[in-house]
């Protein structure tokens, strides 16, 4: 594997889910294959999963971890062609990630997007910007539309409590919330089931929060939250700003948030999220302290799903 910003980049979901797994009840088996090898982490944006989880899987690999906080700590990056840098920023991302490739081995990058220019998030320039000048292989760490970590750990998730054999109701749902939030991780969700292939999927969110259908396709899209999580096995919730009004929030209705009595109506449904999540605005607390939520679960197996990806892409070096 040469990049992982996407699930087209992974060739076979089934076996990294097998790897995942296999990091999990065995974590230092592979000590020697990151020996030397280092990881850079840089994070535009704020994380606390991605960065330890992703921290945890490399050290278990053997790998040297070097995080930096570009957003805090660093310059300003410049990410446009041919432009007189005389204003806020210091640096050009073709010096910046040339310069980090020369240092790391690896290279992971989070940042999110501005949602006002969609033509742009969605060309992702940022995290291409890495793949391009960087020379090393570049791991999404969240990027401005894909969410790929996080999508592996929930189908890997999924497998560990559901098994083999039988095809799982999964209904992912739009929450309200108090911020206009990326589409990154229902996008990449989406993307990652589909591409798996393994589950009856649904989406239902109200209208206008359509996703881009190059991820959604495939699914069953409802405007009836009832409708969808009825009889479901896993319930996948998550707040999204609009696409197609882009970056707006066109709904704070409380009705959807996912509480006890509608979980009742699923098949012991599973609750997921990717965290953090905002108790009492998107789940209740009854929801997320009772025994069908699996959140702590789902963040736990981010270290698992990072190590496997890590292992393909050091095994390809
Ligand atoms: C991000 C998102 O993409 O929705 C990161 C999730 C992994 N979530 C937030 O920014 C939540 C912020 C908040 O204030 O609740």
């Amino acid at each position: 594997m040469k990049k992982f910003i996407s699930a087209q980049d992974a060739s076979n979901i089934n076996s990294l889910i097998e790897r995942a797994l296999a990091h999990k009840s065995n974590p230092l088996a592979n000590q020697e294959l990151g020996k030397n090898k280092t990881l850079g982490l840089l994070f535009l944006n704020p994380s606390l999963r991605t960065r330890i989880s992703t921290q945890i899987a490399a050290k278990n690999l053997g790998m040297e971890v070097i995080v930096f906080n570009v957003d805090k700590e660093g310059w300003q990056l410049e990410f446009s062609d041919g432009v007189v840098m005389n204003g806020n920023t210091s640096e050009h991302v073709r010096e910046a990630a040339a310069v980090l490739g020369q240092y790391v081995s690896i290279l992971g990058v989070r940042s999110f997007p501005g949602l006002t220019d969609r033509e742009k998030d969605y060309s992702e320039y940022i995290i291409n910007s890495f793949v391009k000048f960087s020379g090393v292989p570049v791991v999404s760490l969240e990027s401005a539309t894909l969410h790929p970590l996080q999508s592996l750990a929930d189908v890997v998730t999924i497998r560990e409590i559901f098994g083999t054999g039988r095809k799982p109701k999964v209904a992912m749902t739009w929450a309200p919330h108090v911020k206009a939030l990326p589409q990154a991780v229902p996008n990449s969700f989406a993307q990652w089931i589909n591409a798996w292939g393994d589950c009856d999927f649904t989406i239902a969110h109200p209208e206008g929060y359509e996703l881009d259908t190059a991820f959604t396709k495939g699914a069953t899209i409802t405007n009836n939250q009832d409708e969808a999580l009825a009889n479901a096995d896993f319930v996948y919730v998550k707040n999204w700003s609009a696409y197609h009004q882009y970056g707006k929030i066109l709904s704070s209705d409380h009705s959807w948030m996912v509480t006890t009595k509608k979980i009742e109506k699923t098949n012991h449904g599973k609750v997921m999220h990717c965290l953090p999540v905002r108790r009492n605005v998107v789940i209740e607390d009854g929801v997320l302290d009772g025994p069908n939520s699996i959140v702590v679960q789902q963040a736990g197996n981010r270290v698992w799903s990072a190590q496997a990806v890590l292992e393909q892409i050091l095994k390809s070096l």
